[in-house]
């Protein structure tokens, strides 16, 4: 991939920054998100996209849950509003659905509703495998291109495998083309998580130099769709709130195993502040 199409992301990429906060701006200003997720068992999920969609600076930060189950409350986080996700409103909010999703009858029927309904959209998780495996959901996601809605999707190696019908070690063997194959196909960016992120669009292809392999850890996938929601939420194009998320994802877990957070025991939860950090530096 000769340059200009590949671009190596670093600190430097960033000249389009967001807008400097606003002495008069409030709430409203720094738009509002909506996870959708948290299956049984997978309430922890939601929580954790939520939680970094709320440290990276969205105004708002609404929870969507399938479990009938869910928490009231987050006690680490009561800034968070917890609601089912049947009576979430999906039109005015930047939504993340699939962390914690399921597949379930339920997570199917609630994801098709947004795939039509979310102006700007984060596609992870369990979302991306139902996907996978309906043929008029794919649609729905290329339909939304038409009608330029942003949509980001944040696929591993095994969800992109079961996007393209193709096995991880095919994904791996060829990342860049792999990422390229789904912005095509979907008509939209694509995040192919791993070591050396890729992010694709229908011009150009990113590779992030930042992260570590602490980052190989339950949850860590779940906090990057919140980033990349909470960027979306304030004003950032598709491509440009996907490569700002990966990179400051990716440093600050390089800054916290320069803390002794890591290379072993890093957590998602411990994560989350850093990238905050990571955020006001840059
Ligand atoms: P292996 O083990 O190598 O064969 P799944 P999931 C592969 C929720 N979560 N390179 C790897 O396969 C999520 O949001 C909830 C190569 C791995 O075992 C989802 O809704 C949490 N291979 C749901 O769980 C915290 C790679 O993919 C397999 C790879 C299921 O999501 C955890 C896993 O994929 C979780 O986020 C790589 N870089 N990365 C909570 N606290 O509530 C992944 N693989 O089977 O789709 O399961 O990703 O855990
Ligand atoms: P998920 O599998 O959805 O939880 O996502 C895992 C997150 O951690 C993604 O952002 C990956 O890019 C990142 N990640 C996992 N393993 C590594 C690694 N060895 N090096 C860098 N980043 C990683
Ligand atoms: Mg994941």
């Amino acid at each position: 991939y000769p340059a200009p199409y590949a671009h190596l992301l670093t600190e430097r990429s960033f000249k389009l920054r967001m807008a400097e906060r606003q002495q008069d701006s409030h709430k409203g200003s720094y738009g509002e998100v909506l996870i959708i997720g948290g299956s049984t068992g997978m309430v922890g999920a939601p929580i954790l996209a939520g939680r970094a969609a709320l440290l990276c600076g969205s105004g708002r930060v609404y929870l969507g849950m399938i479990d009938k189950q869910f928490p009231a409350l987050d006690i680490v986080h009561p800034e968070l509003m917890i609601a089912s996700a049947q009576s979430s409103n999906l039109v005015r909010p930047v939504v993340v659905i699939g962390p914690g999703l399921s597949t379930s009858e339920d997570a199917r029927d609630i994801l098709q509703k947004t795939l039509q309904e979310s102006h700007t959209l984060v596609i992870d998780a369990d979302a991306l495998n139902l996907i996978a495996v309906h043929e008029e959901l794919k649609n729905l996601v290329r339909l939304r291109a038409q009608k330029k809605w942003r949509t980001i999707l944040t696929p591993h190696p095994l969800e992109a495998a079961r996007l393209l019908g193709a096995t991880v070690e095919e994904i791996q063997a060829d990342r860049c083309k792999a990422a390229e194959n789904l912005a095509s196909n979907f008509q939209a960016c694509v995040v192919l998580k791993g070591a050396g992120s890729i992010i694709a669009d229908s011009t150009s292809i990113w590779i992030n130099s930042s992260g570590n392999a602490s980052l190989a850890t339950a949850g860590t996938g779940d906090v990057l769709a919140g980033v990349c929601a909470a960027m979306l939420a304030q004003g950032l194009s598709s491509t440009h709130a996907a490569c700002l998320a990966v990179y400051l994802h990716g440093k600050a877990a390089d800054n916290c195993l320069v803390n002794g957070l890591g290379p072993v025991g890093l957590t998602a939860s411990e994560l989350i502040p850093a990238i905050r950090t990571a955020l006001n530096a840059i």
